[in-house]
């Protein structure tokens, strides 16, 4: 038998967590009839391990974030989310926690300050870091707690996470179900460590490994190391030894475990050793036991049988992309423009910085995270002067962890923080990937909750500077429902695009291209104003020819319409790339009949062939030749000069023009 220290807790504590730790494991049981009877999908089985997901949220205060995972019944129990809904979400139904969207505990609660996960497991460590950091920004007394597994701490994710709550002093608690397997993987071949205790030194913090099969524990170390958190402003990790009693989902089996795993385990479970001490103590009597039994699954049978009452998904198109992104509720004192208004003449790089320091000025909600950009100013010197004007804790330095940052964004974002992120050159954000189009662009679709964070895109080619620190990789990112692509192509319309960009409740990739950085001048209007996101702008009229562009192609259009007098161009900057403005686009299908897409993105998969495809099947009827698209070879971007231009889409353009207007 187990061994249970209440410490001070009442009689009524204990009882209640005897309550709450009952309730998954009924509701579990009553799952796997269901699962059985193919009234449930799929199941991920906590039975075994509710001690853990139970004894932390009990210790938590309700308003405090928890970002939990596939086992973690527990959480949502405990923060007594109605099990009717819970049903409804287990059965796809509209009425569930996602609209039919999502599966399982892939979801999340506002309401109940429970963040849902997606898939990759880890990225839940990086969204505790940035809800701690708006606690910390807030000086609140909270905390943050993420769950992970014992596979999921060989992630990236994990050693990022982990990292910057260190270095950043966050008050988040990091929780380890150290369970035993990752699906069929023994920890023996997941990782060398013997405890996470020694992990979590090496990020410079506090641990301590726990029974995680004994409520009491777990809930006695959560309130200490939550106290702790608060006190110190450090984050702790919590290693809570368990085992997974039942297969990694239900149809995966348990095969791989040795057999006398389970019999050892089933020594050491947490429902029946607590139920036991309870007697034993005799706070609890069989008939209590019985009584409590009986309420619960009363509650449980009543919650399953309207649960599955759930009238059958209406379908419908338009509300399904409706839900992509969150409404924009407009500022009335923002002012929009076109951005071709009057204005000083600046270079582009010092209109992006003006529109920050004035949405900085604006919200002071407002973060700005990315490396090098307080003291140093940023790589190419956009945030000069910031950290000076509004403090570090708001223009922060961050280590090298793009993944982690992006994550920390997210977690702002749930505290009712925006966030401006600076990628240092946009080839970077290849590791940062995964919490924006998996996390930051779902997250709306999937649970209603919104990522109102913007990521500055150093970008493009043209500066010698090689394969990884000159790539145009906007059509990544226009593929990904949920995000908002922005690329502007002059000083006014950086400034403007950038603070509708932060104005913006959704995550925006904002591409600034860093040969226009200092070559491009132009009026700056000196108000806050914005350039409404999905609206395009004419550059000139014309009449032979329309280029459809964007960034520098631009410049590159303009420049060949000054040198080639004998062709009218009519030229359109689509300014924003995700949503594509195909009003605009159409006008200048009709203007000419004759279409170029320029861009300096490679040709395979660029943004000019979805444009093309819309062009021939709703424009065909104002063409009077074949859409073209002029863009860069299908090649990494080199590094010498000469095999650079050779790259580039300008080294076509005459060439391509010339072809169109011939045809
Ligand atoms: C990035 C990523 N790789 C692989 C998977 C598939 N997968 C889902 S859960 C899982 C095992 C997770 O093990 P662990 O973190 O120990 O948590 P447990 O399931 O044991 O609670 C794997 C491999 C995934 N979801 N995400």
């Amino acid at each position: 038998m187990m061994l249970f220290d209440r410490k001070d807790l009442k009689d009524d504590d204990l009882l209640k967590l005897y309550r709450q730790i009952l309730l998954p494991r009924m509701i579990e049981e009553k799952m796997l009839v269901l699962l059985r009877q193919g009234k449930v999908s799929k199941w991920f089985s906590g039975i075994g391990q509710e001690a853990i997901a139970v004894g932390v949220t009990a210790a938590m205060q309700q308003d405090e974030w928890i970002m939990p995972l596939h086992r973690n019944l527990g959480v949502f129990t405990t923060r007594e989310m109605p099990l009717v809904k819970l049903m409804k979400q287990w059965q796809g139904s509209y009425d569930g926690y996602s609209k039919g969207r999502e599966r399982s505990f892939h979801f999340g609660s506002s309401e109940h300050f429970i963040c849902g996960m997606i898939s990759h497991l880890g990225p839940q460590l990086s969204v505790a870091d940035g809800v701690a950091l708006a606690y910390s920004l807030k000086q609140e007394n909270k905390v943050a707690v993420a769950f992970t597994g014992d596979g999921g701490t060989s992630e990236g994710e994990f050693h990022e996470a982990l990292n910057l709550a260190a270095v950043w002093n966050l008050p988040v608690i990091f929780i380890v179900e150290n369970n035993g397997y990752a699906l069929s993987t023994p920890v023996s071949e997941q990782f060398k460590n013997d405890s996470f205790v020694d992990k979590a030194k090496g990020y410079g913090i506090d641990a301590v490994r726990i029974n995680g099969n004994d409520i009491l524990k777990v809930y006695d170390t959560i309130k200490g190391v939550r106290d702790y958190c608060i006190s110190t402003r450090q984050p702790y990790l919590i290693d809570c030894t368990t085992f997974r009693m039942r297969g990694h989902e239900e149809a995966s089996g348990t095969k791989y475990v040795p057999s006398y795993l389970f019999d050892i385990w089933k020594e050491k479970d947490p429902v029946e050793n607590y139920e036991n001490y309870l007697l034993s103590i005799g706070l609890l009597s069989k008939d209590l036991i019985e009584e409590i039994r009986r309420e619960l699954k009363s509650y449980i049978d009543d919650s399953v049988e309207d649960g599955l009452k759930s009238d059958p998904i209406v379908v419908n198109s338009s509300n399904e992309l409706a839900d992509v992104y969150a409404p924009q509720v407009w500022d009335s004192e923002l002012n929009y423009y076109e951005g071709t208004e009057p204005g000083k003449e600046k270079r582009f790089i010092e209109a992006l910085s003006e529109g920050l320091d004035q949405a900085l000025e604006r919200h002071s909600n407002l973060v700005i995270m990315g490396q090098d950009i307080a003291e140093y100013g940023g790589a190419f010197k956009v945030t000069q002067g910031l950290a000076e004007k509004y403090g570090k804790s708001r223009i922060r330095n961050t280590p090298l962890c793009e993944s982690a940052v992006v994550g920390a964004a997210l977690g702002l974002s749930l505290e009712n923080y925006k966030s401006v992120m600076e990628m240092q050159f946009a080839d970077f954000v290849s590791v940062g990937f995964n919490q924006i189009v998996n996390n930051l662009a779902k997250i709306h679709y999937r649970w209603g909750q919104n990522a109102d964070v913007v990521i500055r895109m150093p970008t493009g080619a043209g500066v010698g500077a090689g394969p990884f620190h000159s790539q145009s990789n906007e059509a990544w990112f226009t593929h990904v429902a949920g995000l908002k692509v922005v690329y502007p192509s002059t000083p006014a319309e950086a400034k403007g695009l950038l603070i509708a960009a932060i104005e913006d409740p959704n995550p925006v990739m904002f591409f600034e291209h860093k040969a226009l950085y200092r070559s491009v001048s132009g009026p700056v209007p000196e108000e806050y104003y914005a350039i409404e996101i999905g609206k395009a702008r004419v550059v000139e009229e014309g009449e032979d020819i329309s280029i459809i562009t964007y960034g520098a192609g631009v410049h590159w259009a303009k420049e060949l319409a000054a040198k080639r007098k004998d062709i009218s161009f009519h030229i359109l900057d689509l300014r924003t790339l995700s949503p594509l403005d195909f009003e605009a686009i159409k006008q200048a299908v009709k203007s000419t009949g004759k279409v170029l897409i320029l861009h300096e993105d490679t040709l395979f998969g660029g943004i000019g062939g979805t444009i093309s495809a819309w062009i021939t099947e709703n424009c065909f009827e104002l063409l009077d030749g074949p859409v073209m698209r002029c863009a860069s070879l299908d090649t990494p971007v080199p590094f010498n000069i000469e095999l650079e231009k050779n790259f580039l889409a300008k080294s076509r353009l005459e060439e391509m023009v010339d072809k169109l207007v011939k045809y």
